[in-house]
């Protein structure tokens, strides 16, 4: 049966027993785990093992194929079942016609998409069934559908592919309401596939009717307003033309929600053709290039989030080069700018409400503004309406911004940068820019504060310190957030998401897990206590999974953020926003066994438990003691004052 490989593969799902040979050299250790599993089948080790091996092919980044079968009896369907994995896929020990949902998981794993988030339920099960004869695709179960859309939204941010979100009906598909809501106002391109009940039973009592039938909730008009494309598929055979239509509107950025009654999923479908692709429109730059031709000065490129959605990274970088440009970014997309060693001509640092005040500078002193996959949000432009009032602004990307300015249209950045820069080489090159004058790092000042528990400041100098380069970060909302956008450098090669478009607390948990499943490296998630109290149980699901992420809750017992507003803007008269004592590092470590799980009260503790978090094979937790009365890095409570920042190590993009 087994044939040697040298990609192998491997199987976690169901503790599926061993039988073969693996061809690839392992570690010895590995090895005597799969001999081991290999000489006890039906046990619940052989499973344990199983996880073992699996593991070490995640962290390793190696695909480790396992052949194997189910002894009599241990089979998920029960009974004398031999199932073989030929490659790569399961076979059903009864043959099984083609229905909706094996084409759907067929299509997707055929674009690449390697999982689908979610949580299972009457009405999405079917499809949860198809992935599990597929081995190259994996459903995962979140603990909260808001969660499992913001794993897809942040699997989709990392760059992976995709992000795929699937919930059953009635609450299931509600709870993905606010996460679709995020990647519509951050235009981040996932595939929603919502399970409903049967058509038969449309306004006709069903439960969990979404049908918009005689009196029910109508999910079409529901999820049409948090998408870029909404279809309920009622005739089986159109999804061979939805799929395909849904995935490219949702790659012009947002999510695209498929409605799939439950006896649509079962329907057995013939075709089996991947439909058109739409192709996206590269949008031609000659504007831009002429009127940067014409700049006689410095230029300042403004970088969005569509640079990190296209992954225009590079391209963006050898524009600035070409330009001699200085480059800032809007908080959601700080990790698109920045090269290491180049300092501040590379990465300004970020712009608007939590950004840093020399930006506004740069602009002011530009001959020309170029805004690159950005709306100017008011978050992202706090602070620089008058600059770039004064000076000349173009835009490229997919979306005009929100600001005065001459707009260039494209779908695709990396294409229309690319197109840019090249009609700024020789003849055309841009002769009059000038290489500004160095500005100094400037950090916003805050109000001294030498009460109880940990700085934030402090807290971002010892993570700098520790983080090592690769690491991606995800940060969640409040006074911890702000203090992360502001303070904490983006790691050399790391991802740093944040979920600006809605700002909902919680978001950093499902997005820590889903950046970790597509980037298969140290993911650190920063969160408040109270994002923790929403969507904290993610770190179960990071636990089931073995991701490597390490999660730091700042425990200031509040909603922090809403307790400065009542002491700035409402006379600290009373707060609602103050919680009673907690010790969240020992609660989760009793709560969830062969969890790492402590607590930090002093920043003289905090190197030791990070090394160590950072070490564990698997999450880790660290709850850090903070203040609720500390003011955050945010100019909407502050004055304007600055000051200066120092060097960037080499584990760090840029410091800004
Ligand atoms: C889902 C959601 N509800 C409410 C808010 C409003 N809000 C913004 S920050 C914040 C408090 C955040 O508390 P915590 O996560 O503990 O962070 P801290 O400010 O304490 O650092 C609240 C309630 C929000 N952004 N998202
Ligand atoms: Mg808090």
């Amino acid at each position: 049966m087994a044939q040697r490989r040298d990609d192998v593969e491997y199987d976690t799902k169901h503790g599926v027993a061993l039988s073969a040979t693996i061809s690839t050299p392992v570690p010895a250790a590995i090895h005597h785990r799969i001999v081991s599993a290999k000489s006890m089948f039906a046990t619940e080790s052989v499973h344990s093992q199983m996880v073992a091996v699996a593991n070490y092919g995640f962290r390793s980044r190696r695909r480790l194929h396992v052949w194997g079968y189910r002894p009599t009896g241990i089979g998920h369907h029960g009974g004398d079942i031999k199932t073989c994995a030929v490659n790569g896929d399961r076979m059903h020990p009864i043959a099984r016609p083609h229905r909706v949902v094996d084409h759907i998981v067929e299509h997707l794993a055929a674009i690449g998409v390697d999982y689908v988030f979610g949580v299972d339920g009457a009405n999405i099960e079917d499809l949860y069934d198809a992935a599990y004869f597929r081995s190259d695709l994996t459903a995962i179960l979140a603990k909260h559908e808001f969660s499992a859309a913001t794993m897809a939204d942040g699997y989709s941010r990392s760059g992976a592919g995709l992000g795929v979100v699937c919930a059953t009906s009635g609450g299931g598909c509600l709870n993905t309401v606010a996460g679709l809501g995020e990647s519509l106002a951050s235009r981040v391109p996932v595939l929603a596939l919502i399970g409903q009940s049967p058509t038969s039973l449309d306004g006709r009592g069903a439960f969990q009717d979404t049908s918009g039938r005689n009196g029910a909730l109508n999910g079409e008009a529901l999820f049409s307003v948090v998408s870029v494309y909404c279809r309920r598929v009622v005739n089986p055979a159109d999804i061979v033309s939805a799929l395909p239509e849904a995935i490219a509107a949702a790659k012009t950025g947002g999510p695209a929600v498929l409605l799939l009654p439950k006896n649509v999923q079962q329907s057995k479908i013939e075709l089996n053709n991947s439909g058109q692709l739409l192709k996206r429109l590269i949008g031609d730059p000659y504007p831009v290039a002429q009127a940067l031709r014409r700049a006689a000065g410095p230029v300042t490129i403004i970088a969005g989030e569509q640079v990190a959605r296209d992954d225009a990274r590079a391209e963006l970088e050898q524009l600035r080069a070409a330009l001699r440009a200085r480059v800032a970014t809007v908080p959601d997309a700080k990790d698109v700018a920045g090269t290491p060693g180049l300092g501040s001509s590379s990465a300004l640092g970020v712009t608007g409400v939590m950004g840093h005040p020399g930006v506004a500078a740069a602009v002011a002193d530009s001959a020309l503004c170029l805004l690159v996959g950005t709306r100017m949000s008011v978050t992202a432009r706090t602070g620089l309406d008058d600059a770039l009032a004064a000076v000349s602004v173009y835009s490229i990307g997919s979306t005009a911004p929100y600001v005065p300015c001459t707009h260039v249209y494209t779908d695709d950045l990396r294409g229309s940068l690319l197109l840019l820069r090249l009609a700024l080489t020789g003849h055309g090159r841009a002769s009059h820019t000038r290489v500004p004058d160095t500005l100094s790092h400037t950090e916003l000042q805050l109000p001294t504060f030498d009460g109880a528990g940990v700085r934030y400041r402090t807290a971002m100098t010892v993570l700098d310190s520790e983080l090592p380069g690769g690491v991606d970060v995800v940060v969640d909302a409040g006074n911890i957030g702000a203090s992360a956008i502001h303070y904490l450098p983006v790691r050399r090669g790391g991802r740093f998401l944040v979920a600006l478009g809605m700002g909902g607390m919680g978001y950093s948990f499902g997005a820590g897990v889903g950046v970790a499943f597509g980037r298969r490296r140290r993911t650190v998630v920063i969160a408040g206590d109270g994002a923790f109290y929403m969507h904290g149980m993610e770190i179960h699901t990071a636990l089931q999974y073995r991701l490597p992420v390490t999660f730091l809750l700042f425990d200031n017992h509040a909603h922090a953020m809403c307790v400065t507003r009542e002491q700035l803007f409402y006379d600290d008269l009373y707060s609602y926003n103050r919680f009673g004592p907690s010790r969240l590092g020992a609660g989760l470590a009793t709560m969830f066994p062969g969890l790492f799980s402590t607590d930090v009260d002093d920043i003289d503790e905090l190197p030791a438990a990070l090394r160590a978090a950072l070490d564990v094979d698997g999450p880790s937790v660290i709850s850090i003691e903070c203040s609720a009365d500390e003011i955050p890095p945010f100019t909407n409570f502050l004055g304007n004052a600055v000051h200066n920042t120092k060097e960037t190590p080499s584990n760090v993009a840029v410091r800004a």
